[in-house]
């Protein structure tokens, strides 16, 4: 049997390791959703700060549910393993930036406390999509139960807009600066959104709060990327062969990685543009290229991959009807973006096209597909949406969206049941259930999910999406693939 990986046993082991004085490291940041992403992503760019000199800008990692990243880190000193893979091998790097963990549900308490702490100067979050509680309109779920439990106990939260609240009312009243909060999840305008949903929450509690949010605290949009699939048993086993050490839950990524933040820390932040990370005026145009073309071709090859039997990301589209499938999403939804941003999409999607055929990741379709009804609305309706407006048709990104309909259908049949989920399952098996004719099920599925909701295109798109999906209902991925002419 090994040693565990610690601060006592890390010493000798053949992997980069910290090399700062972890204890010497005061917490600054408060991360709500410490999960996989994070840690492959911020907590690593946070480690190199801390090794470059910086010493106040610890994490506090936060999981708003689930016990088991702190069950895994805290035998560990909060150490993990990030397994840096690609066709040239593994590189291990161990690292070292998440100081404490704190599980929610358990003492929501200590959670308030630490982001009442005047050290702290920095919120970030990675929760994914669906945790920002948005109503099909786009506006707060005020009538979620957990917003409701939220604001009848505003000392024991649940969600991260109860968390954050509560603690910016608390910091206020102590006279304690807010920290600044930096969205890291893929939505459109990752910090306006927040901001106006906390805004929207902090008036349900009352006026002056809102004001104070709205006017006092700093939300900058950020576009964060880096692919980083589940790790599995096989992964656990290697690393402790390779490291001579087990780790619980290390993490798989891939060499990419990018972070653009917009600069705006009233509050101080780490030297980070020195460290690899992009400080600039304005995200979004980043954020629109990264959403449409790698989490838009991401969603297409997940529903299309496992329509078609593909496990994973790289066996899709090595597939050449997926392969020709994405190259024409691309080229539809590139003229929406905005052009005159100085980024150019071509070099950016021949990169793209290289990661997804990282055959060493493994990131599996299932994994991606997970939570549709959250996605597509920013990586593929909102591209659909611009060429319907400009007079063009979006014949592929529409085809993305009925994949994701057929794949949703498909669980229990030729998927198995549970396969991947989403927030709307319960409903959507409810529509399915009906036994509509397919422009009555699409119309009905985009009126659950809140797409191209009140747009002047949606009768449009709709038409679109029920023709592939009468397709893939006759002849499966094959026939609607055809019908487009690809794979003749
Ligand atoms: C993926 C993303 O699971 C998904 O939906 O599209 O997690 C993707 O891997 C990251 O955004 C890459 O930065």
């Amino acid at each position: 049997m090994k040693k565990r990986l610690s601060n006592m046993t890390i010493a000798n082991v053949p992997a980069a390791i910290p090399r700062y004085p972890r204890r010497a490291v005061a917490p600054g940041i408060v991360h709500l959703g410490v999960g996989a992403f994070h840690r492959a992503h911020q907590a690593a760019y946070v480690d190199a700060c801390l090794e470059g000199g910086e010493s106040d800008w610890g994490i506090v990692g936060v999981s708003l549910r689930s016990p088991d990243t702190r069950d895994a880190l805290k035998p560990q000193d909060g150490l993990y393993t990030l397994a840096i893979r690609d066709s040239a091998g593994e590189q291990l790097q161990v690292i070292g930036s998440i100081q404490s963990l704190l599980v929610a549900p358990e003492n929501p308490g200590a959670v308030l406390a630490a982001l009442a702490d005047p050290r702290i100067r920095i919120v970030t979050l990675t929760i994914t999509e669906k945790a920002y509680l948005r109503a099909a309109d786009g506006r707060l779920d005020s009538t979620h139960p957990d917003i409701v439990h939220d604001l009848a106990n505003p000392g024991s939260p649940k969600t991260a807009h109860g968390f954050l609240a509560e603690a910016l009312a608390r910091r206020r009243a102590a006279g304690t600066p807010p920290f600044t909060v930096l969205c890291c999840d893929n939505l459109p305008a990752n910090g306006a959104t927040l901001h106006r949903l906390l805004i929207e929450f902090a008036k349900l509690r009352n006026a002056d709060l809102a004001r104070h949010v709205a006017d006092e605290v700093a939300f900058p949009s950020s576009m964060v990327d880096r692919i980083v699939p589940a790790t599995t048993d096989a992964d656990r086993a290697r690393v402790a062969q390779q490291l001579g050490l087990e780790d619980a839950w290390p993490v798989m990524t891939e060499p990419f990685r990018q972070w653009v933040i917009e600069d705006r820390f009233p509050a101080g932040r780490p030297a980070w543009e020195q460290f690899g990370v992009t400080m600039v005026e304005d995200v979004g145009p980043f954020e629109d290229m990264k959403l449409r073309l790698l989490n838009g071709a991401h969603s297409g090859i997940a529903y299309l991959g496992l329509l078609s039997g593909h496990a994973t990301v790289d066996r899709a589209f090595a597939d050449p009807s997926i392969r020709q499938f994405v190259d024409r999403l691309w080229a539809e939804a590139i003229p929406t973006l905005p052009q005159d941003a100085g980024l150019d999409p071509i070099p950016y999607t021949a990169e793209l096209a290289q990661r997804f055929s990282n055959t060493a990741l493994a990131h599996r379709t299932a994994q991606i597909a997970n939570d549709g009804s959250q996605k597509l609305p920013q990586r593929i309706v909102v591209s659909a949406l611009a060429r319907l407006e400009a007079g063009l048709l979006p014949e592929h990104l529409s085809l993305a969206v009925a994949a994701w309909i057929a794949a949703c259908a498909a669980r229990g049949g030729t998927l198995p049941e549970g396969h991947f989920t989403d927030p709307l399952d319960a409903a959507l098996a409810d529509v399915f259930g009906r036994n509509l004719p397919t422009a009555e099920i699409t119309a009905a599925v985009f009126d659950l999910a809140g797409f191209a909701n009140g747009h002047a295109e949606r009768q449009k798109l709709i038409e679109l999406v029920a023709t592939h999906l009468v397709h893939f209902k006759q002849g499966g991925p094959k026939l609607a693939f055809a019908a487009l002419g690809i794979g003749n």
